[in-house]
């Protein structure tokens, strides 16, 4: 039997209702990261190409500055949740402060916020290794009709009300919840839609990969040396398999799909370890707990610590249930 191909536009649309103010907006909004993920796609598989139409920091055929991909996938992504009038205010790593969109909104209409890593693991885009977008959505909690402030964006990540990212790996994927499950999309990149290929995403509830930097290992916290030391052990199940790509979206794709872990721990160099809490940990953390997974710093739930700045980084342990919570077993015994 054959079914008819499900895309990501008609899924946004038809599925409009289970979110509990189904107002279209958020689909619109979805549907604009749809987009520039389209377009920023375009732009990374042609990296490979820099040597011959031109580096960073060059001219193109057009007269324009050649933009390093990261800044590119920023402009495209704040262009296009600029353009329909849903957003008020854009947090980005690649901006030191948040952006408020006044231009299209002069009268602060706009309820939503969206933070962004337009490009995470950019490092690996030079190796051809994948990178991925991570985006987390929150309604506004000052009133419309006022100017969006830096307390909109200061949200736990349990008040999030969509997350997700798209990894531009071997095949291009959009990922995200809207708090009513996980569904996957993958690029058809000759027709340029991308399609429902997994449904309903779930973390296995145990594993056996582990994701960690190990070359910071002399400086973790003891739990996690343990932990480590665990993951190694000669046992039944053990050891377990270490896979570590070094781009987050990546890692938690395999290790959703396969069952995994991935700590990214505070060390003795970086005491909030390296993943910023707002548009790194707290969607993943969300898409985490979606997919029956979980996500903490070792004792508090991602999505329950209180941000301070927009930029905060927090230590980031996620994954399959059974593994996070044995890690979490080992941070508290190491106390
Ligand atoms: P970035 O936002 O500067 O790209 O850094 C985030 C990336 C994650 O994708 C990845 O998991 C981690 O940094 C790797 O860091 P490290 O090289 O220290 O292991
Ligand atoms: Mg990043």
């Amino acid at each position: 039997m054959t079914h008819k191909k499900q895309t990501l536009g008609e899924f946004i649309i038809e599925n409009q209702s289970s979110f509990q103010y189904s107002s279209g907006e958020l689909s619109s909004l979805l549907n604009s990261i749809r987009l520039a993920a389209k377009v920023v796609n375009h732009e990374v598989n042609k990296a490979g190409l820099v040597d011959i139409i031109g580096a960073a920091g060059d001219t193109n055929i057009q007269g324009e500055d050649q933009q390093k991909l990261d800044v590119y996938a920023n402009d495209k992504f704040i262009q296009t949740l600029t353009k329909r009038n849903i957003v008020c205010g854009i947090a980005s790593e690649e901006e030191d402060d948040f952006v408020a969109i006044n231009s299209q909104d002069e009268n602060h209409q706009n309820k939503y916020v969206v933070l962004i890593d337009p490009l995470d693991g950019s490092s690996n885009i030079d190796v051809n290794v994948s990178v991925g977008t991570i985006f987390s959505i929150y309604r506004r909690v000052t009133p419309v009709g006022t100017p969006v402030q830096l307390e909109d964006f200061l949200q736990k990540g349990s008040e999030q009300v969509a997350a997700g990212y798209v990894v531009y790996g071997t095949s291009t994927m959009l990922v995200y919840t809207t708090g009513d499950g996980v569904n996957g999309f993958t690029l058809n990149p000759a027709i340029g839609s991308f399609y429902l290929s997994h449904p309903d995403m779930q973390f296995p509830e145990d594993g056996n990969i582990y994701s960690v930097n190990e070359g910071n290992y002399i400086h973790f916290p003891q739990g996690v040396k343990n932990y480590i030391k665990y993951c190694q052990e000669e046992e039944e199940d053990r050891p377990y398999t270490s896979r570590y790509i070094g781009s987050l979206v990546s890692d938690f794709h395999r290790n959703m799909i396969k069952g995994g872990i991935y700590l990214y721990p505070q060390s003795s160099k970086n005491p909030n370890g390296k993943l910023r809490l707002l548009y790194e940990c707290n969607p993943m953390a969300f898409l985490a707990e979606q997919a029956n997974g979980k996500s903490s710093d070792g004792f508090t739930r991602t999505m329950d610590v209180e941000p301070t700045e927009l930029h905060q980084r927090v230590p980031f342990i996620c994954g399959s249930k059974n593994m996070v919570e044995k890690a979490e077993e080992f941070m508290r015994n190491a106390k």
